[in-house]
């Protein structure tokens, strides 16, 4: 896979996809998400990746935001389009079927954060900077930062931050569950990587599953959600990586999962 805007490096199971134009901070215009569209159906396709980390180059940002060059001259239909391009492009991320973590190693910024946000898990180094400062361009979010922020913090939280633009800081995006976790910048992608690793060798099929009923049963009401649970624990039973997990249980081995 060779991309202008994106490095992806392959270790084991785990492919780590770095957004790459420090020179802007990583700010996202259109060309990156056509390549991250790219990427991620390459990896969602590739049954030897289990896992992804997504991070930005260099070590003062993930994502700035989508580029500010590129809004500047947006229209209402270009927008209308380029806010919709850049949805589908996030909502795949959520439903890649592999947890994606986002790496957050500096600043997540407009659709930087709502491109975390779209991840299955955010882990941040303690130096970096999350919001939402679109009305301070006069604009507001557009790749579903109004939705997905609020499922994740709340409506009130949410409402917060979207109108007053501020930015905060990872130990408050921490505390206010916008990330998972906060660790030393320096030890940001050794964390990472380390729950990458422990992620790869968990069941793939379990892993889908629970992203799946997790995402989609929160748009559900609870009675429509748990039976579509149920659905999926029935289908998982039928999987060779159930029988393997509870045999070496009862054999007190490791389970070697197969993805099958
Ligand atoms: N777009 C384009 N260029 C950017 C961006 C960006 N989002 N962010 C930073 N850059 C550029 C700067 O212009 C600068 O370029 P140059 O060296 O040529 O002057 C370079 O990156 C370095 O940035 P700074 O000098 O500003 O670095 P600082 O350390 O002083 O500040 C900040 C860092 C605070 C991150 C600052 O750069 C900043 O505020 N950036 C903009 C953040 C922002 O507002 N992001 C939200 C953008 S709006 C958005 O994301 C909407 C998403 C939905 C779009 C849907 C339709 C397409």
């Amino acid at each position: 896979m060779a991309f202008d805007n994106l490095l992806v490096d392959r270790q084991g199971a785990v492919a780590t996809v770095t957004i790459n134009r420090p020179k802007v901070l990583n700010a996202l215009n259109s060309p990156t998400i056509d390549e991250l569209a790219r990427s991620m159906l390459e990896i969602q396709n590739d049954a030897d990746v289990r896992v992804v980390v997504l991070t930005g180059a260099g070590d003062k940002s993930f994502v700035a935001g989508a580029d500010i060059n590129e809004l500047a001259v947006q229209t209402p239909t270009s927008g209308r389009m380029h806010a919709m391009t850049g949805q589908r492009v996030f909502d795949l991320i959520e439903a890649l079927g592999k947890p994606v973590i986002a790496a957050i190693n500096g600043y997540a910024l407009g659709g930087g954060c709502e491109l975390a946000m779209a991840c299955t898990l955010r882990v941040a180094a303690d130096t970096a900077r999350l919001g939402q400062p679109e009305v301070s361009l006069g604009l507001i979010p557009g790749y579903a930062g109004t939705q997905r922020l609020s499922r994740l913090v709340g409506r009130g939280r949410a409402m917060d931050l979207i109108l007053t633009g501020a930015q905060i800081p990872a130990d408050e995006a921490e505390r206010i569950g916008l990330v998972n976790r906060v660790v030393p910048a320096g030890e940001l992608m050794s964390e990472v990587r380390k729950l990458a690793e422990r992620l790869a060798l968990a069941a793939p099929i379990a892993m889908r599953y629970i992203i799946d009923a997790i995402n989609r049963g929160a748009e559900m009401p609870f009675a429509e959600a748990c039976q579509y649970e149920a659905t999926l624990f029935g289908l998982v039973t039928s999987t060779d990586d159930m029988r393997e997990g509870t045999s070496a249980f009862i054999a007190k081995r490791k389970p070697e999962f197969k993805g099958r």
